[in-house]
């Protein structure tokens, strides 16, 4: 690797904390990732990414900014990365999957905020993420209360922050409201970037990220075959990177990745015997690098073959129909696509339900953990009803809820293991 110090320096990081934040992340990353047997080829990209994800990558964002490009770094998946390509933008997932710098956080918010908004603002203040560091422009979107207020602390700390509201409501007027905020993210991106948005540079940046979300809707699909071509682990990974990388040379290694795992699943490779029970994982997002929920289920005995999740089906399920051939038309369809995202915000959100048991059947899952993030009350609130839907049809589901720490992951295991042991009783 070589030496970026200088670069994060300039970025004004905490260089001491950012070394042991790295050298923790890359101990785990051997223990969980390197440790897993006979994985695809195709992941070497996504390890090489990973290795260089505080590095080449940022390097990159830095010399996209001298060539006049903006970077624009977001929390959420209603943040449309169509119209900050549309502007040649760049668009980038910010930290949020770590504990780290809690006891600054908690200098600011109630302890009792949920592990995403407490990293990102740990990371903030104890200025160890280069990707906010990096931006021009910072989205935070009116979801959760959580995120909500705490934005409005955010917004102080950073320059150039942008708030996208979001209605709560599956309704025409919440429709309108999506659009009209989308029209001001426009604004605000042509405002920083100094481009316009036309119609061909919107329909570009809709093909780009439709290409993009494909490679990953191919990718789930070959999860159906058992043996399973790539685990769990693997599979989000890949769903992890979708937001730091550039977008199409991530198109591309996915794809070159869903060639190798069609030639497995042809010839009846997998990475865990046929017959491994095969699990969905639903709820909330989980941001590189929160791995311990699906390390504990991959190494007691069962697969993920599916997340339920941001990262993963529920953020990349649609595809935008790019008609029209105004910037306005284009943007309805770009409406029209993101207001399918089935966030635990919606009330009421039965198409949320409706696609995990679809999931479930496609998949042919044995069984849903559904996981939650400790004071995360939209999609812990939301669990009754995804267990109730589920177990009416006969669906073995298991609610947890954790956080960032290891400290539950003895107790989750033995509470996992007993699920998984169970539905080999069914
Ligand atoms: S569209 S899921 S990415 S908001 S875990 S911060 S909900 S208290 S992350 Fe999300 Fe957008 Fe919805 Fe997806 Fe709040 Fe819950 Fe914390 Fe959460």
């Amino acid at each position: 690797m070589s030496d970026y110090t200088q670069m994060w320096a300039n970025l004004e990081l905490d260089l001491q904390a950012h070394d042991v934040l790295l050298g923790v992340l890359g101990n785990a990353y051997k223990d969980i990732f390197l440790t897993q047997k006979n994985r695809p080829q195709g992941m070497q990209y996504f390890d090489f990414v990973m290795s260089e994800v505080h590095g080449l990558r940022i390097k990159e964002l830095v010399d996209a900014r001298k060539e006049g490009r903006i970077v624009v770094g977001s929390y959420c998946v209603f943040v449309p990365e169509e119209l900050i390509l549309a502007v040649n933008g760049v668009s980038v997932g910010l930290c949020a999957g770590a504990e780290f710098y809690y006891e600054g956080a908690e200098t600011l918010l109630p302890r009792n905020t949920c592990a995403l908004i407490k990293s990102a603002f740990g990371f903030k203040l104890g200025k160890a993420c280069p990707y906010i560091e990096a931006c021009d422009i910072v989205v935070g979107e009116n979801t959760c209360d959580g995120k909500k207020k705490s934005y409005e602390i955010l917004s102080d700390l950073v320059k150039n922050f942008h708030t996208i509201d979001l209605p709560q409501m599956k309704s025409d007027s919440g429709k309108k409201l999506l659009k009209e905020e989308y029209k001001q993210f426009i604004k605000k991106l042509e405002e920083v970037s100094g481009k316009k948005v036309t119609a061909e540079s919107l329909k570009k940046g809709i093909a780009i990220v439709n290409a993009k979300r494909n490679a990953v809707l191919r990718l789930a699909k070959l999860r159906k075959a058992d043996p399973v071509p790539i685990s769990g682990l693997d599979a989000l990974l890949v769903n992890q990177v979708f937001f730091y990388d550039d977008p199409v040379r991530f198109t591309d290694s996915v794809n070159k990745l869903c060639d190798e795992l069609e030639d497995r699943v042809n010839n009846g490779i997998g990475v865990f015997p046929q017959g491994t029970k095969r699990l969905v994982v639903s709820g909330c997002p989980m941001a590189v690098p929160n791995w311990k929920v699906p390390w504990i289920i991959e190494t007691s005995a069962a697969t993920i073959v599916g997340e339920e999740s941001c990262v993963g089906e529920r953020g990349t399920q649609c595809l935008t129909e790019a008609k029209g051939n105004t910037v306005d038309e284009l943007l309805d369809a770009i409406v029209e696509r993101y207001f399918q995202i089935d966030c635990a915000i919606f009330t009421p959100n039965p198409t949320r339900l409706e696609h995990i048991q679809a999931m479930v059947k496609e998949l042919k899952a044995d069984g849903v953990i559904h996981y939650g993030l400790q004071f995360c009350q939209p999609y812990i609130i939301e669990s009754h009803n995804v267990e109730e839907s589920l177990e009416k049809d006969g669906i073995p589901t298991l609610r947890i809820e954790t956080d960032y720490g290891q400290e539950d992951a003895g107790q989750l295991k033995t509470r996992i293991e007993a699920f998984i042991e169970m539905l080999g009783h069914k």
